[in-house]
């Protein structure tokens, strides 16, 4: 049984917002990492709330956690809506949350509204998606699709050397041996008819030509790394400069030199240098080491890829000049994803019936929704963000805005789940 709904559905999802943007780690806008506490009270929060309304609530062994309507045909596949519930550091109350808030509001508008509907309709909050505390990023939706299969657990670790195992297990996640990778069959899953993400544009686009919703035609390709230079740690005072092996100034000609190609190859290819560790960080010692990450993006995965061999061969090059060594992990490598044409059209034709404006429209930031564009019938819906900001304190849309992509998703959700298709 559902709780009847008691305000408007923009107002419920409002509340839900609020209520899940309490889950945060101290500190300025929301930080909600990877199998934290915080972490954890939001998705019991998202199962309670999904239990109250009528869903059948299950979590896999990663940490996502389901919601659903359960259909008249069962055995049917099942439409799946949802986002990440993982944040950034001092990031927004939006990204990822909002696609999440959006689709429980939904269906217990829609089960409310029109019962029972056809096929099974379900919410999904996905553990993690920004790569914020481990070096991987996707890793619920990673696994749902079948890009991960839960040995990374052991290979790679956040800044305090927890690995992502240890962190899992804390969490009563995953298990110390193998088996863990046996019950990924638990977690991949073949019976979802299509995938539905609503979710803030997190760029200026949307503002800037006054449209309330993004219709996205495609999320562009990510590569990402984390790159090691290595060097001679040595006095301050005593080596002369023609004599040093600085792994930090030339991790600084290489990032300048980063930024000059990316700049020179031009839209939509975009790359940053947002993590950087020096060891040993002392200021009378010449950095003996650096780790820093890369992200580099394109809509197009053949120029994508031609970019990141050149900038890491440069890169190679500057190493070899200055004395230095060069190690290179590859931590994701997202395809560009077009999105499903026909649920393009649908979305039109559904801003058309609301009289919503809307444009077509590339995404520049990565989602989910990109690994599950090649498995089935895929869609993303975009409302504007405020002057472009994301993955800030100052990330915002108005009720107004978050309201408009809530009613095109749920009739984009009703004519899948509740009608013959
Ligand atoms: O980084 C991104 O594009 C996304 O916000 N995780
Ligand atoms: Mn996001
Ligand atoms: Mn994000």
């Amino acid at each position: 049984m559902s709780t009847p709904m008691t305000q408007t559905p923009a107002s419920e999802m409002m509340k839900l917002l609020d209520d899940l943007s309490i889950f945060s780690a101290p500190g300025s806008g929301v930080t909600r990492l990877l199998y934290t506490s915080e972490w954890s009270q939001a998705q019991l929060f998202l199962q309670e709330r999904m239990a109250g309304f009528g869903l059948k609530v299950e979590t896999d062994k990663v940490g996502n956690v389901y919601g659903r309507l359960v259909g008249r045909n069962p055995d049917d596949k099942v439409i799946l809506t949802g986002s990440h519930v993982d944040t950034v550091v001092n990031g927004g109350k939006y990204d990822g949350a909002y696609g999440i808030a959006a689709a429980i509001t939904a269906i217990h508008y829609l089960h409310e509204t029109f019962g029972q509907p056809l096929r099974s309709l379900e919410v999904v909050s996905f553990c993690e998606e920004e790569g914020s505390r481990f070096p991987l990023t996707f890793w619920g939706s990673g696994h749902v699709t079948g890009m991960y299969d839960g040995s990374e657990a052991d290979t790679c670790a956040d800044s305090e050397g927890i690995t992502l195992r240890t962190a899992m297990a804390e969490c009563g996640y995953g298990s110390s041996d193998d088996t863990m990778n046996q019950s990924i069959d638990l977690i991949k899953r073949d019976d979802i008819k299509a995938f539905v993400e609503l979710h803030i544009e997190q760029g200026i686009l949307l503002e800037k030509t006054s449209k309330q919703i993004g219709i996205v035609q495609a999320i562009a390709g990510q590569r990402r790394f984390t790159v090691r230079v290595s060097g001679t740690a040595n006095h301050a005072g005593t080596t002369p400069m023609n004599m040093r092996a600085d792994a930090l100034t030339g991790t600084a000609e290489m990032l300048l030199l980063l930024e000059r190609l990316a700049g020179e190859a031009g839209e939509p290819l975009v790359a940053t240098s947002g993590r950087l560790e020096i060891i040993p960080n002392t200021p009378n010692v010449i950095p003996g080491e650096v780790q820093f990450t890369l992200d580099i993006r394109h809509s197009e995965a053949e120029k994508l890829e031609r970019f990141c061999t050149d900038i890491l061969s440069a890169f190679n090059e500057i190493a070899a000049k200055r004395g230095l060594t060069m190690e290179l992990t590859p931590r994701l490598s997202a395809p560009p994803a077009p999105m499903n044409s026909e649920l393009c059209h649908d979305l039109e034709r559904i801003c058309q019936k609301q009289g919503r404006s809307y444009r077509n429209m590339v995404s520049g930031a990565g989602h989910d929704a990109q690994l599950f564009a090649p498995r089935c019938p895929t869609a993303m819906i975009f409302v504007p963000s405020r002057d472009g900001i994301s993955h800030s304190p100052a990330e915002y849309s108005s009720t107004e805005e978050l309201g408009a992509g809530l009613e095109v998703l749920t009739e984009l959700l009703y004519e899948l789940a509740y009608k013959e298709i």
